[in-house]
């Protein structure tokens, strides 16, 4: 089966019906919506020729000031990402999930984000990481090895990653119902928002945050980022229906949006969060979107999908789409995107200079922070690897 693509005339799979003569008593799953290709009602309101459309059930304030900020953090986003892969292929990192192709799904975040919201994230949202406060240092000590979590998660309000995939929607939803408690005793309103990817839906722990945030109302909004793959693995050997229809099953109201349109993941995020915020419970939001590179450095993507895909994709690009709007308006012109060439490299050897910012850790350090009163399990662990010595 060709898989995924904006293209609304994709070859589908529906999922074949009973006999025609023996009328089927079940209720049928949602086999007009196979996963394979956008819902008819995706939101998208800037489409992939730059060009502008409001959307009736999400309007949205943005100036054209936040949509150039919003391009160029993209923009260093991206940048985040070349270096990234290029310094674990240096042997500074050990491993580098690429975000290429996903920065508007971030960049929309960033946009929507309260003060007192707290992001649960993947391990791909490095862009929305650094634009919340968390240093590019602090980001590559996750990938060098140096750290589990090297910022505070409180002070950023941006959670740590978690590599088991799907765990951190547990996480998430019990973080959220703690906001729900704090709020009866006079606590300002916030909300949790959890990034999954699509392959996640396919975990325990994902199915079971969804039915804990449902039952207890829980202020959570699930983004399931929808980049078509779980490593090699394509949506469609994961679920026959699309994706943001299951959460419906759950009792969850669900949207799907265009993951690589800045403007709909604002307006739509916004209006999730807010909803979360004022104690109508979770909302699910598949943002549709593509993994331009690889799943990680260690992963060869030739091997599992062809260069047409990639192709087709490559003219979603969620920056192009922006620079060409912004640019139609005459909000930008060459000497602005001069200039962000200019800060681009700039930023480019600061990611460079901040993977050797921080210092090595000491090895019996690494225990310190596992619980607030060491239990004899850990003391025991944390005299082991003192023995090994430093040199280990
Ligand atoms: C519980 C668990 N099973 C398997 C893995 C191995 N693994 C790492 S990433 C990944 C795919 C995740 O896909 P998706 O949720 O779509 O996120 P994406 O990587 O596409 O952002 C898998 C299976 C893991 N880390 N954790
Ligand atoms: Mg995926």
């Amino acid at each position: 089966m060709k898989h995924g693509t904006l293209d609304q005339e994709e070859d589908v799979t529906e999922t074949s019906s009973a006999d025609e003569g023996d009328p089927d008593p079940f209720v049928p799953p949602a086999t007009r919506h196979p996963v394979n290709r956008p819902d008819p009602a995706m939101v998208r309101i800037l489409d992939d020729q730059g060009r502008l459309t409001p959307h009736p059930d999400f309007p949205v304030e943005l100036s054209d000031e936040d949509l150039v900020k919003a391009l160029e953090m993209m923009v260093m986003v991206r940048r985040l990402d070349v270096e990234g892969t290029a310094l674990q292929r240096h042997g500074e990192l050990g491993l580098w999930p690429p975000h290429m192709g996903q920065e508007a799904t971030q960049a929309g975040a960033w946009l929507a984000l309260g003060d007192g919201d707290q992001v649960f994230p993947t391990y791909r949202e490095q862009g929305l990481a650094h634009a919340m406060g968390v240093s590019v240092a602090d980001i590559l000590d996750s990938w060098s090895g140096k750290a589990h979590c090297a910022w505070d998660t409180v002070a950023t309000h941006f959670s740590a990653y978690p590599v088991m995939i799907g765990s951190g929607t547990l996480h998430a939803v019990g973080y959220a119902m703690g906001i729900q408690r704090d709020v009866e005793s006079g606590s300002a309103r916030a909300a949790v928002l959890d990034f999954h990817g699509d392959g996640a839906m396919s975990e325990g722990d994902t199915n079971e945050a969804y039915v804990f945030a449902a039952s207890m109302n829980a202020p959570v909004v699930f983004v399931c980022v929808n980049n078509q793959w779980a490593i090699s693995e394509p949506t469609t050997v994961q679920s026959p229906t699309s994706l943001f229809r299951r959460a419906i099953g759950f009792g969850i109201p669900a949207v799907q949006v265009d993951g690589n349109d800045v403007v709909a993941m604002t307006a739509v995020l916004r209006a999730a969060l807010d909803h979360a915020r004022s104690g109508k419970g979770p909302v699910f939001v598949e943002a549709w979107t593509y993994r331009m590179g690889a799943h990680t450095t260690t992963d060869d993507p030739t091997r599992y999908r062809t260069a047409d895909e990639e192709a087709i994709w490559g003219k979603t690009d969620p920056i192009l789409r922006l620079q060409t709007y912004l640019q139609d308006r005459g909000d930008i012109d060459q000497e602005w995107l001069d200039g962000l060439a200019e800060r681009e490299e700039a930023f480019g050897a600061e990611v460079r200079a901040a993977v050797h910012e921080n210092p090595t850790p000491v090895m019996a350090e690494l225990m310190s922070d596992v619980y607030a009163e060491p239990t004899p399990d850990v003391l025991a662990d944390a005299e082991e690897i003192s023995s090994w010595g430093e040199d280990n």
